[in-house]
């Protein structure tokens, strides 16, 4: 087992990494840039490099600069977290030409998913239905019209080194369809510098549906069950949950089965997440993410699997824990992302949070890495922390949201908090029937 881990992330993943770290006897190094000198992860760290400044480019996302740390404290792995480097496949090279632990998958699976083209086509080979559209990337405007004769209009044009929704178009029509791929072209290109596009037919109203799995280097692979991951706003997740409202044990059993026997077909190493919409009973795959997930606590509740040990597990070359057998799934989890933004315009209100305190009793969750006096950095993404509760059903798990949601006391910047409290009390969310676009409708509606 490793002996130290250098955390490359910051908030409250890092806090969640070390935790798991601490319990499992391994030391950490908890690497910061000068803004984040007074973070919870870095008090309780066994030792702290300062990176860089503020800026994420010039600390989060230097490469040198933790290698450095790696260096110098002697860390024998990395975790990254999420975001930042974490689907970096360059940064996990560098780290195994330097006899570094990249916890996390190979260099080869993370850049085999970041092309959304070369990733559609692997796992469609491997059994996993996909959703309709062009095979491979789409070259000419006679290509795209061939494909969209197939598919019916509307279709959707996406970049194939976008994902999370940046770089899509939507062809209504025939009319539109030559100016979507123009423009999603030219706007693929000033992102991402590809301008490679692939072409979809566009479901209207799906839910985001997405398959948590675990394979370790001894060819066990397992997976978790799904989440829900449907109200969003502007491809932010709000809240999610697990299991989904719209499946039944026969149905999460069906598509682990076949996400299981692709991602085994794939060799595929660590914890990883299918993406799917789900339409009318059926499953279409989108994109694959190599990498742990904010929202991976909630599967946790519902399993009791702790999914960062596990990741440290094997990549230190062991067993995982557990055999799909074992996986019991037990009850209701939601998660509420608690941002430090405005409740209804979602701009974002850093500054000093003056009183906090959390909810708690059975099961609770709040992962978090503020504390009261903290001063929220202007800088980076503007998450607090995340409000997880369990219960024995969907119904008990919301009645217990309610109660935390009540109880929760974020003093001194502004929070999302408060439309959490709205949500609760909303009958469709109630009665579990939402889609992708629900939030954005109920924020318009009731704005
Ligand atoms: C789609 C779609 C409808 N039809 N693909 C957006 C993010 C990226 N992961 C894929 N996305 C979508 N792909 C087809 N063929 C609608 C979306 C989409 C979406 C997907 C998941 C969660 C939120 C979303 C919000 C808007 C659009």
């Amino acid at each position: 087992m490793f002996e130290k881990v250098l955390i490359a992330n910051r908030g409250e993943i890092a806090l969640r990494i070390h935790r798991a770290c601490r319990e499992m006897g391994i030391k950490t190094v908890a690497v910061h840039s000068t803004a984040d000198a007074d973070a919870m992860h870095v008090r309780l760290a066994n030792e702290s490099v300062c990176i860089g400044p503020p800026s994420a480019t010039d600390s989060y996302l230097n490469i040198p600069a933790i290698i450095s740390a790696c260096e110098i404290t002697g860390a024998d792995a990395v975790h990254p977290g999420y975001g930042f480097l974490s689907e970096n496949a360059r940064f996990a090279e560098i780290l195994e030409a330097h006899g570094i632990t990249f916890i996390g998958p190979t260099a080869e699976h993370i850049r085999l998913m970041g092309d959304k083209i070369q990733a559609k086509s692997t796992v469609k080979e491997l059994g996993i239905p996909v959703v309709p559209g062009s095979d491979g990337a789409i070259k000419t405007d006679d290509e795209a019209y061939k494909v969209a004769e197939e598919t019916g209009f509307p279709v959707l044009v996406k970049a194939a080194a976008g994902g999370g929704g940046r770089g899509m178009k939507v062809a209504q029509t025939r009319e539109e369809l030559s100016g979507a791929l123009a423009n999603a072209r030219s706007e693929a290109k000033a992102a991402f510098g590809d301008d490679s596009l692939y072409m979809e037919k566009y479901l209207g109203q799906p839910r985001h549906i997405e398959i948590q799995v675990v394979a370790d280097s001894h060819g066990n692979v397992v997976h978790l069950g799904e989440r829900d991951c449907s109200l969003q706003r502007r491809h932010q997740k709000v809240l999610e949950e697990c299991p989904s409202p719209a499946l039944n044990d026969a149905q999460r059993a069906e598509i682990g089965g076949i996400v299981s026997k692709a991602i085994k077909g794939l060799g595929y190493l660590g914890v990883g997440t299918v993406e799917f919409l789900y339409e009318n009973g059926e499953f279409f795959f989108i994109e694959m993410n190599t990498r742990l997930q904010v929202e991976h606590p909630i599967t946790e509740m519902v399993t009791g699997i702790d999914l960062v040990r596990e990741q440290i597990r094997i990549a230190a070359g062991l067993e995982m824990s557990f055999t799909q057998d074992e996986v019991a799934f037990s009850g209701h989890a939601i998660e509420c992302r608690i941002n430090a933004e405005d409740p209804r315009t979602f701009t974002p209100s850093p500054g000093t949070i003056k009183d906090f305190h959390t909810p708690g009793g059975l099961g609770v969750r709040v992962d978090s890495g503020v504390y009261s006096g903290y001063r929220i950095p202007p800088y980076y993404d503007s998450l607090i922390g995340k409000l997880i509760v369990h219960g024995r059903n969907r119904n008990e798990c919301l009645m217990r949201l309610r109660r935390t949601l009540h109880e929760f006391v974020i003093d001194g910047v502004k929070t999302t908090i408060p439309l959490f409290q709205e949500l609760v009390n909303e009958p469709d969310f109630i009665n579990g029937d939402y889609h992708i676009h629900w939030l954005e409708d109920f924020l318009a509606e009731t704005t």
